[in-house]
């Protein structure tokens, strides 16, 4: 053979070879039409293994999220919609009131106070860092410092409360004190025979505003032991307070039991007849009164949760108004308790425009819940509460009364939350 011909035919076989090779290849490395796209079809190449085998569901789940990433994820049940974000700065910018929360507290509430403290640095004051006043009856102990400062992002401030500010006034006769509470034990008013429940009362009522530690600061909001909230609070209630001018904010708002209270309202009417001054157009009388004035209605903004002006609570008119009602001792011989005394205060001293009510702050102590109304305030606020827990438009609560007597608007299904 002539060695052109030899050339050729290994040219030939080796074409041959090649071209048999490549449609092996071909035929052979074809990826399963379910990968043909997305994170489990790289898996699956680049191992050199066979993709795990996921639940049909999983696969299609896979490869929308990938080859789709920037979808409306909400439009899948299984998918949360939650976009990715960065974590939320350690402190939010921008200006701070000049304010403080404030908290009376046992040694012996130390874990209780612990869980709400949580609660209001989680959702609030984590980004804020707002300071924190710790008043008592009796020195707090090393531990209580200790957990609490723990906890909170502020300052934490501990101050002792002066003797004669929890202590029976000299003109209380003690015998009249004592046959009152035997006579509520009986009647089995709720806290009737407690003493120190009726010190607490007549402190949070015209004291605790008046402690050195608080006097530096213009607006307080109060912490009780226990209570939880349930919404992200990104806005500074504090600073709304301050731009709005309001002096008093309040979230649940009921009705008291009248036997811890048979006088208080003939005691504030002879208050307002000899101080007129005090008494402010435009306020809330029609919130605590269905008859102009002639009688209370028992309403009250349930005080163990306030934000307000401590500046409200040292003007003359509602300092008047409690050394008026410490004298005539309805503390001590019924069991007036702070929630109403501060909120026959706002709503005679207050004009309207100047009480809020914090729609947005989803709040419970026990045993009442505000969860904000509307799913669009649920959603925007991340809550953690289940709405037909919502106390503020049920029978005993008097919300509903506050904003008809305040022309206001109730949110959008309010109705379907009054059961
Ligand atoms: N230092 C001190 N704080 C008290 C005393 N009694 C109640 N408190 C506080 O006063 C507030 C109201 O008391 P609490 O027991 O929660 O009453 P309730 O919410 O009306 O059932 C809470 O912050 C308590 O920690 C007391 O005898 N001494
Ligand atoms: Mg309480």
């Amino acid at each position: 053979m002539p060695a052109t011909t030899n050339a050729r035919t290994l040219r030939f076989i080796l074409l041959a070879f090649f071209s048999v090779a490549v449609l092996y290849k071909v035929f052979t490395s074809t990826s399963p039409s379910t990968y043909t796209s997305g994170f489990t079809s790289s898996v699956g190449s680049s191992s050199g293994k066979p993709p795990p085998t996921l639940p049909k569901s999983d696969v299609g789940h896979i490869g929308e999220h990938k080859a789709d990433a920037d979808a409306d994820l909400g439009t899948d049940p299984s998918t949360s919609p939650n976009d990715i974000k960065s974590l939320p700065p350690p402190a939010a910018p921008g200006r701070r009131a000049n304010a403080t929360f404030i908290t009376l507290a046992r040694n012996t509430d130390t874990w209780e106070i612990a869980n709400s403290i949580r609660h209001i640095e989680d959702r609030f004051n984590r980004k804020f860092n707002y300071d924190w006043v710790f008043l008592n009856d009796q020195p707090f102990d090393d531990n209580f410092k200790k957990i609490t400062t723990r906890l909170v992002s502020g300052k934490t401030k501990y101050g002792l409360i002066p003797k004669e500010h929890w202590s029976f006034p000299e003109w209380i006769d003690q015998d009249k004190a004592a046959a009152v509470r035997e006579d509520m034990r009986q009647r089995k008013i709720i806290y009737g025979d407690s003493v120190s429940y009726r010190h607490m009362c007549r402190f949070e009522s015209g004291f605790f505003f008046e402690h050195e530690l608080l006097a530096d600061y213009e607006y307080y909001w109060r912490v009780e032991p226990s209570i939880k909230l349930f919404c992200d609070l990104d806005e500074d209630p504090f600073v709304f307070m301050k731009e709005n001018k309001k002096k008093y904010g309040f979230v649940i708002s009921l009705y008291e039991y009248k036997e811890t209270i048979p006088t208080l309202w003939e005691t504030t009417r002879k208050f307002m007849a000899e101080y007129p001054q005090h008494i402010v157009e435009n306020n809330n009388l029609n919130f605590i009164s269905d008859d102009e004035g002639k009688s209370y209605n028992n309403c009250h903004f349930w005080s163990n949760f306030e934000i307000g002006s401590l500046d409200f609570l040292r003007s003359p008119a509602y300092r008047d108004y409690f050394k008026y009602l410490d004298h005539a001792g309805g503390f001590f011989y019924e069991r007036w308790g702070d929630a109403p005394v501060h909120s026959i205060g706002a709503s005679l001293f207050l004009k309207k425009e100047e009480v809020h009510f914090f729609e947005n702050i989803g709040y419970w102590h026990v045993p009442f819940t505000h969860c904000p109304t509307t799913e669009e305030d649920r959603d925007k606020y991340k809550c953690s509460c289940n709405p037909k827990d919502n106390f503020s438009w049920k029978g005993y609560s008097c919300t509903s009364r506050y904003f008809e007597t305040n022309n206001m608007n109730k949110p959008k299904g309010y109705e379907y939350q009054m059961n």
